[in-house]
């Protein structure tokens, strides 16, 4: 028999096969979900694209994203929120999945969401406008947390997908900002996030100039 060599073995790893084996469970089938849930809202939102198109000769989405959360970024969130580490305090995480909408113009991040929230099947539980409030960072984009019902063989699950809405000058901002932040590992020298902030307000004016200009036809 292989004989283990005791420095090989972390002293903190006192989790039990069992143990592991069941969070690997419960995440393999959160995935699924999620997965299921995210293709429910994409879906719902492509056939909303199509429809203007024709209704209007015009998409208001410019492109669509989605990822699911990873199990280094969960236990992250559940340690920041101060939750129990426990598997019950991955069920109360809402962007597990989450679907990311570029929009032309500001309108269109407003039409969208008013032609989702309107589907019967769709329940809103969270909504935060960065758009008319920005964080102090300069981050601008529309937050929706909403309940989509999947359908499984034995039973149907309600899931929240967080769904951010944003024009392609917000989701740019955004891209740099987050680049900066994690090459920096969150302490951002002052000059940058002010020149960051600067940018962000320009970008706004950019956006509310280039919404105005597509009107004018
Ligand atoms: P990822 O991989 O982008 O999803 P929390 O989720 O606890 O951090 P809260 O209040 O639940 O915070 O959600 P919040 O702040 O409304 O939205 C969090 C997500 O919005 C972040 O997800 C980012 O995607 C985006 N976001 C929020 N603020 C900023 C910001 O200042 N800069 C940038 N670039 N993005 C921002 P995650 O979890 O960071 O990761």
């Amino acid at each position: 028999m292989y004989e283990i060599n005791e420095s090989m073995v972390p002293p903190e790893l006192a989790v039990t096969l069992d143990d592991a084996k069941e969070v690997a469970g419960v995440f393999k089938d959160l995935k699924m979900r999620y997965s299921a849930a995210i293709k429910e809202v994409s879906t719902k939102l492509e056939v909303l694209d199509i429809e203007y198109r024709l209704k209007h000769d015009y998409n208001p989405i410019h492109h669509m994203q989605s990822r699911l959360k990873t199990m280094d970024s969960i236990i992250e969130k559940i340690g920041r929120k101060g939750w129990p580490m426990e598997v019950s305090s991955i069920y109360k995480i809402t962007d597990f999945a989450g679907v990311r909408v570029i929009c032309n113009y500001i309108d269109d991040i407003y039409a969208v969401e008013s032609s989702l929230l309107r589907q019967d099947d769709i329940k809103l539980i969270r909504r935060t406008d960065y758009i008319k409030e920005p964080k102090e960072s300069g981050y601008r984009s529309l937050h929706l947390v909403v309940e989509v019902p999947i359908f499984l063989s034995d039973r149907t699950y309600h899931m929240p997908v967080e769904i951010q809405i944003r024009t392609i000058a917000m989701d740019t901002w955004a891209s740099l900002e987050h680049e900066l932040k994690y090459k920096n590992k969150e302490n951002m020298p002052g000059y940058v996030a002010e020149e960051l902030k600067r940018c962000a307000r320009s970008m706004a004016e950019l956006d509310a100039t280039m919404q105005r200009i597509h009107k004018m036809y």
